[in-house]
């Protein structure tokens, strides 16, 4: 451990309060047996800041004979800003969850975590750019070196590119929206399956970002360009510019508004392909979500200044779809965690109240022949087939 330490940035320290191991009252959380812990130690330096000094995801027996789940860790993707940020710090403040940020910029990551409040010890950063298909593969292996088991996976970074009229590529050379929001997390997903399903918590879940924008069969849906996948063929051919299309529909003019919101289709219809394919077998919970219009992101960082400036107060006053960054960590939070949120499948959405209920996606979206050739043509273009 001190030799641990001394690799380690000094802003490492062990938690002073709260420990590893947090008391669960929950009951539906106690009914599934514990197995043997696999949790081995953190061997990995290199790339892993702020790597806690203990070890996440070690158990400790309560002294007052009750059981305990140990501390359990979730791993969210583009986690130093927005969304991910404000879940990040939403878990890591309950003491029950060590958060592993997977992020492009370290350095932002650090300085996002530390603003926020973050408390040294309750989580750890990760390289990951997923415009890059290696990079994918190598934070994997460096996850897997750091000893940590896997509890929950938060698929939840995205870029748009609203007003690009050309299409930008992934280090692979594909379309970056859909390269970086679908294809890089159904890399990592696909690879960290056999992670979540090694670990011995009692409700694992891997959670992908959807969102109201991806289904026609809502009014914010229907504002163009609206999503739409056709038949695949642009996909097919591997989004390339000009050697074939860079949207997944085929069509010969690039819209990065439109390829953003398809990427969100296939980040759903993956959900439910995961879901299909493995919830039965694994006893893992596959779910996405709606987490609200958080108009005040850096999602909008693209855009023109005239709509960041007028979008967060048509939300909040017209359409009175806004919810605060807070808020909306709270209700990924609660997706990740929430000992009632264990059904799989889902797409979760939150009403006027924040009371959380099962959505409707659009026929596009819940399409299981749709699903089924995305996946198929996504585990090529990953490497995986
Ligand atoms: C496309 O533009 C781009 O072309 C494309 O490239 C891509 O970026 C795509 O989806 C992304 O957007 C679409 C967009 C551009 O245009 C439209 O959406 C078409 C309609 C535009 C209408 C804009 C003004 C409408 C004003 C309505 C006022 C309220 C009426 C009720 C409305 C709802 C009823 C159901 O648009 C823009 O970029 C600018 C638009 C910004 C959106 C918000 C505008 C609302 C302005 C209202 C101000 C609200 C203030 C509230 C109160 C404040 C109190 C302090
Ligand atoms: P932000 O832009 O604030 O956060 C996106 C995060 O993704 C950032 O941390 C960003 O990193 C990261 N990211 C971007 N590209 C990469 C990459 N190549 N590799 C790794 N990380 C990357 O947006 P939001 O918080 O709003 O979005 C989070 C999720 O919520 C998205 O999936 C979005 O689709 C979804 N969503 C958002 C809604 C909204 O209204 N904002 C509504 C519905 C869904 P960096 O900080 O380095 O830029
Ligand atoms: Mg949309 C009726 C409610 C509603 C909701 C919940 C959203 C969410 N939007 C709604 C309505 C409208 N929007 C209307 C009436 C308009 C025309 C003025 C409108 C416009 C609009 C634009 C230009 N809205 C947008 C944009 C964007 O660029 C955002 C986008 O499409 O990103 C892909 C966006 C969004 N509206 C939303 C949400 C959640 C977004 C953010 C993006 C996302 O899906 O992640």
């Amino acid at each position: 451990m001190a030799l641990q330490a001394a690799f380690l940035p000094s802003a490492l320290s062990v938690p002073k309060k709260g420990g590893l191991a947090a008391v669960v009252k929950d009951t539906a959380f106690l009914s599934v047996p514990q197995k043997k812990l696999q949790a081995a130690s953190l061997s990995v330096r290199t790339q892993v800041a702020t790597a806690p000094v203990s070890t996440p995801g070690s158990s400790t027996a309560a002294k007052d004979g009750k059981k305990t789940v140990r501390q359990g860790v979730v791993v969210i993707t583009g986690a130093s800003s927005g969304l991910g940020l404000a879940a990040a710090k939403a878990l890591a403040e309950t003491g029950k969850w060590h958060v592993v940020m997977a992020c492009r910029d370290f350095l932002k990551a650090a300085k996002a975590a530390k603003g926020a409040g973050m408390a040294d010890g309750s989580y750890t950063i990760m390289h990951l750019d997923l415009a890059s298909l290696d990079s994918v593969r190598q934070f994997v292996d460096n996850f897997r070196r750091a000893g940590m088991p896997l509890d929950s996976l938060v698929c939840n970074a995205a870029i748009y590119r609203p007003t690009a009229r050309t299409p930008t590529f992934t280090a692979d050379g594909y379309e970056m929206s859909v390269g970086v929001n679908h294809l890089g997390h159904f890399l990592l997903a696909r690879l960290l399956l056999d992670d979540l399903q090694r670990s011995d918590y009692p409700s694992r879940r891997l959670i992908i970002l959807g969102s109201i924008t991806g289904n026609t069969n809502t009014l914010a849906g229907n504002i163009p360009p609206k999503a739409g996948l056709g038949d695949l063929r642009g996909l097919a051919g591997g989004l390339r510019g000009q050697n074939g299309s860079a949207m997944i529909d085929g069509s010969e003019s690039f819209d990065g508004a439109k390829a953003y919101k398809d990427s969100k289709i296939c980040n759903m219809l993956t959900m439910q392909e995961l879901h299909r394919r493995y919830h039965e077998e694994m006893g893992i919970t596959f779910a996405s979500l709606y987490p609200g219009c958080i108009a005040t992101t850096g999602l909008f960082r693209e855009h023109i200044p005239l709509f960041r400036l007028l979008f967060p107060p048509f939300q909040k006053f017209i359409t009175k779809g806004f919810v605060s960054e807070a808020e909306s960590g709270k209700r990924l939070a609660q997706v990740v965690s929430d000992p009632s949120l264990t059904k799989s499948g889902v797409y979760w959405s939150w009403n006027k109240d924040s009371a959380s209920f099962e959505n409707q996606l659009s026929q596009e979206a819940s399409d299981p022949e749709k699903a089924r050739k995305l996946w198929e043509i996504s585990e090529k273009l990953v490497g995986l087939a």
